[in-house]
């Protein structure tokens, strides 16, 4: 059997030692002696982060507090050592035995009782140290010493090459590309131990990870397969042995194996007659068997690993004959189309050590109280800590995941494309049993960027033979896409919206409107727009004042509080201009309304377009939700977890069943209504579409017809001609469709919000135990319920009321909120007490 000892501070204590000027090597040699140890060691957590333990300490201020991020610069440029000491047994220390560390950022040199073992400087590979005979009886002392990341990175750094995002040298090192800052967070450094540590003693064998993959057969059948690679260890000897397979803790197939010198590979595999299939939430259950191997000698357990395994055939699908020119890019799990609304997922937390299990369940239950249906682990960030990888295929997410490289042309020598194997064998490894898995992805926005500064470097060796190669390998079922985003031809631009997947950046930087989308991406994986987190959110990272005062937006790379807002990733010059088209802004709650509206109208209009293009367009995914730090950004939910209103303008457009108006011209004299419904199933019901006026709520015209639809697709069900010389900013498009699962709506201003004409009237809040009713004399703007307390997601929330309506919020997710305040327009607020009612 293999014993484990794991070595993080649960276990026992870990010390962190700043060392000065980079003098970790020869700190580290002197650390390991307790005679000629320096002084100055603080507690450290294991895994865990400097700047954890640093904050931890008093030793820096909150770094996602005010500009307080300037005042942590400093640890990037330090040696940092990690040491712990350790009791042996003789008994131990006589076996062949393993130092496995599953991920160190980055620079990192190992010491053991004085004397170097090895140097590791790949954060997203393990390191698996032979330590055998090298463990004495007693105390051993073991040292990490991380060389200053910036300084380490700068020197390995070779000819400057193309990128996006400071510093370019960052494309030379394996460390996570985010950690050296990026358009939506300031560089917060990072370093330190970042996932398990632990020992590995064993008497028999060494063994890969416990590779299962369940499949579908004809019928209601299926197969589990479960397979590991064994190495004898030392002192064993080879001969045969008996291998068992056990599902759900019955033993359902059984096989003798001859362990022999160099690696035995096992495998055993098990029909299920009535197989219970892995689905996404959104389209079953994500049923997970729980499958174990173990391999014996006579009643000697040599080796024992459990895992979860789902049963699905998750497929990308990018040929469809019944679309115009054939190319489609969608997933099909079981058979079934899942429409994607996903998220781009970045780390929950800068300092991505301190997310629990619990964290990412309870933000992942968030998501999914918004519709999401699936995740793009972004290939800026880091590889996943291992409870969230877990939780996607127990909560059925579908993942796509992209391989570390992001916005750059990385290198191209023969090392490098070495390393960059090896990393992906272990990622590929790490990651391929995950019922959950859909889809690797070479890299994020490398093409689009070869393609304007060196078209050469296109199709870079990396993602066209290293990783397709290794998946071919080692996880053949698992579809691959070279980039996001990437033409499959290969004829087409990547970001070509004739193939593959598209990032739609036409808006937030292309400095398009939505009142006219002809965008046709077959699979939109990243669109997006920013806003303002709630006035409580901001006040937990702006120190008072700061925040709005004469300046403050006009100057975002001056002095503070320019610079502060800036440094919290608000790209202000392209933000303000377009809040402004939806109010005023003379404070900080205008600022707040109206860059939300702006951020989920955006959203919102694309997400209804791309419905409208079901089934040629595959899904979108949301650049983004996740809030890393506490910032002003793209994220629907800000760091703090309480959603902005994109959140629920997703949550309205991810509904089964969506309408949708659009112009249909350039012009937009007439507009259309269209009804789409994104999962198999039927759909059935009335569509109207209304001209009514503001101020009275009166329908001046409405067309009204029937509609339904069979399984996914989308189907124009009325248009209207406005008629002309209407007041454009005294009315407004409505179209409703009542369903069997519901009424859906959607609202069509004809011009910009800010200039509309007849919006008012009285807004009645009641705050019950239960619910919060809300009644409307006038037509009123984003009317909704602010919370303090998270999670408390409403069934809806940030809606425009017409005259005489009445709306009832109760809590569809989480727990009401014991601090609640009613909003309208753009920027009135008011609180809203138990029992209390409210005017506005
Ligand atoms: C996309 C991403 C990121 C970036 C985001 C916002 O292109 O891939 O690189 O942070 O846009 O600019």
């Amino acid at each position: 059997m293999i014993h484990i000892r794991d070595l993080g501070s649960a276990s026992q204590a870990w010390t962190l030692l700043d060392c000065d000027h980079r003098g970790g090597d020869v700190g580290a040699r002197h650390a390991c002696d307790p005679l000629t140890s320096p002084a100055g060691w603080l507690p450290a957590t294991v895994p865990g982060l400097v700047a954890q333990d640093l904050l931890a300490a008093g030793r820096i201020a909150d770094p996602f507090y005010g500009d307080n991020v300037k005042g942590a610069r400093w640890i990037e440029n330090r040696d940092w050592l990690y040491r712990t000491s350790f009791q042996i047994t003789t008994d131990e220390a006589a076996k062949p035995v393993r130092l496995v560390c599953e991920s160190l950022d980055t620079f990192a040199s190992l010491y053991l009782n004085g004397e170097l073992l090895t140097r590791h400087e790949n954060q997203f590979r393990r390191l698996v140290v032979d330590v055998t005979g090298r463990l004495r009886p007693g105390q051993n002392v073991l040292v990490i010493a991380f060389e200053a990341p910036m300084p380490a990175t700068v020197r390995r750094a070779g000819p400057k090459l193309a990128y996006w995002n400071e510093p370019w040298e960052r494309l030379y090192v394996r460390k996570s590309q985010m950690s050296f800052g990026w358009d939506w967070a300031a560089r917060t450094p990072t370093v330190g131990i970042v996932d398990p540590i632990r020992l590995e003693f064993s008497d028999d064998v060494w063994a890969s990870d416990l590779y299962v993959s369940g499949r579908p057969l004809a019928g209601d059948r299926g197969t589990i397969r479960a397979a590991v690679d064994l190495t004898l260890a030392k002192a064993a000897s080879p001969g045969p042995a008996t291998a068992e397979m056990l599902v759900d803790g019955e033993v359902v197939s059984t096989s003798e194996v001859s362990l022999g010198a160099g690696s035995t590979h096992v495998a055993l595999e098990h029909e299920l007659l009535h197989a219970e299939l892995w689905w996404p939430k959104e389209l079953g259950s994500p049923h997970l068997y729980r499958v174990e191997l173990r391999i014996r000698r006579e009643q000697r357990v040599l080796f024992e690993a459990t895992r979860r395994c789902g049963v699905r055939d998750i497929k990308l699908r990018l040929r469809d004959p019944a679309n115009p020119n054939s190319s489609v890019f969608y997933f099909e799990v079981n058979g079934q189309r899942l429409w994607a609304k996903g998220d781009n997922w970045l780390p929950l937390d800068f300092l991505h050590t301190r997310v629990t299990p619990d964290a990412y369940r309870a933000y992942m239950e968030l998501l999914m109280s918004g519709g999401v249906n699936c995740l793009r682990v972004w290939g800026g960030g880091i590889i996943e800590h291992a409870p969230f990888y877990d939780l996607c295929d127990e909560l059925g997410l579908l993942l796509w995941h992209d391989f570390p490289y992001a916005c750059g042309v990385y290198p191209k020598s023969e090392a490098f494309l070495e390393e960059a194997r090896l990393e992906a064998i272990d990622i590929v490894q790490r990651l391929r049993s995950h019922a959950s898995l859909a889809l690797f992805c070479g890299n994020n926005e490398n093409e689009v960027l070869a393609i304007q500064t060196s078209p050469d470097d296109r199709f870079h060796a990396i993602y066209y033979d290293v990783l397709p190669k290794v998946i071919a390998e080692l996880a053949p079922d698992v579809a691959y896409h070279p980039g996001s985003p990437s033409s499959p031809s290969g004829k087409t631009h990547p970001d070509s919206m004739e193939e593959g997947d598209r990032h739609n950046w036409d808006v937030w930087f292309g400095g398009k409107s939505t009142e006219f989308l002809d965008d046709e991406a077959r699979f939109n994986s990243e669109f997006g727009a920013q806003a303002f987190p709630q006035r409580e959110s901001l006040e937990s990272f702006i120190p008072p004042g700061d925040l709005w005062k004469p300046g403050a937006v006009s100057h975002p790379d001056g002095p503070s509080p320019g610079y502060l807002m800036a440094r919290h990733g608000a790209q202000l010059d392209k933000l303000l201009p377009r809040a402004a088209s939806f109010g005023l802004l003379f404070n900080a709650d205008n600022l707040v309304a109206t860059t939300q509206a702006f951020q989920a109208e955006t959203i919102g209009r694309y997400i209804r377009h791309y419905r409208r293009l079901l089934p040629m367009t595959g899904g979108v995914v949301l650049w983004n939700y996740t809030s890393t730090w506490p910032s002003i950004c793209w994220a629907a939910i800000d760091f703090y977890r309480r959603p902005k209103q994109a959140f629920y303008e997703c949550k309205r457009s991810f509904r089964p069943a969506v309408i949708g108006i659009e112009p249909t011209d350039d012009g937009q004299e007439t507009y259309a209504a269209h009804v789409s419904l994104d999962r198999p199933g039927k759909v059935r019901g009335i569509v109207t579409l209304e001209l009514r006026e503001i101020a009275t709520g009166n329908v001046i015209h409405v067309e009204r017809g029937e509609e339904g639809l069979d399984g996914p697709g989308a189907r124009e069900a009325l248009r209207m001609t406005l008629p002309a010389a209407l007041d454009r900013r005294r009315h407004a498009l409505v179209a409703t469709f009542r369903h069997d699962g519901g009424i859906e709506r959607d609202i069509r201003y004809l011009t910009r919000v800010a200039d509309l004409v007849g919006t008012g009237g009285k807004l009645t809040a009641e705050r019950h135990a239960d619910r919060i009713e809300l009644t409307s004399t006038g037509w009123r703007l984003r009317v909704g319920i602010e919370s303090y307390e998270t999670p408390a997601v409403w069934d809806d929330d940030y809606f425009d009321m017409l005259p005489g309506e009445k709306r009832v919020l109760r809590i569809a997710h989480g727990s009401m909120p014991a601090h609640q305040w009613v909003v309208a327009d753009m920027g009135t607020r008011a609180p809203l007490a138990p029992g209390q009612k409210v005017e506005l």
